[in-house]
């Protein structure tokens, strides 16, 4: 990948955590990261929607920490270069949110 990676500025917050929040995102605690919790009618739903996102994920070089328990996924996003939300979070959260509705 192309030129180092930066985390999200303070105009860029302002902007974007309450877009995601609407969408269900919540910041993860303690680190600078987004989580979103996903229910699916049952494993077979929640494994294809795993697959989507994990294509994207190779495309992007990007990766979603997750865990799934048969219909539920946990998605936490940070960008482990720069050690926290970069443009790279919300694009692939963009995404997610998509594929969990296909
Ligand atoms: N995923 C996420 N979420 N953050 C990263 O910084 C990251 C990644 N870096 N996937 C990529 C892979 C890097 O480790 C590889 C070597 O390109």
């Amino acid at each position: 990948p192309a030129g180092k990676i930066q985390s999200l500025t303070e105009e860029e917050r302002a902007h974007l955590l309450p877009l995601l929040r609407n969408a269900q995102w919540v910041e993860a605690g303690a680190r600078d990261a987004i989580y979103k919790e996903f229910l699916f009618k049952d494993f077979n739903q929640a494994f294809g929607f795993m697959s989507r996102v994990a294509l994207q994920a190779e495309k992007m070089d990007h990766h979603p920490e997750w865990f799934n328990v048969y219909n539920k996924v946990q998605i936490t996003l940070s960008t482990h270069e720069c050690g926290g939300l970069s443009q790279r979070d919300i694009t692939l959260a963009t995404f997610i949110d998509q594929a969990s509705l296909m």
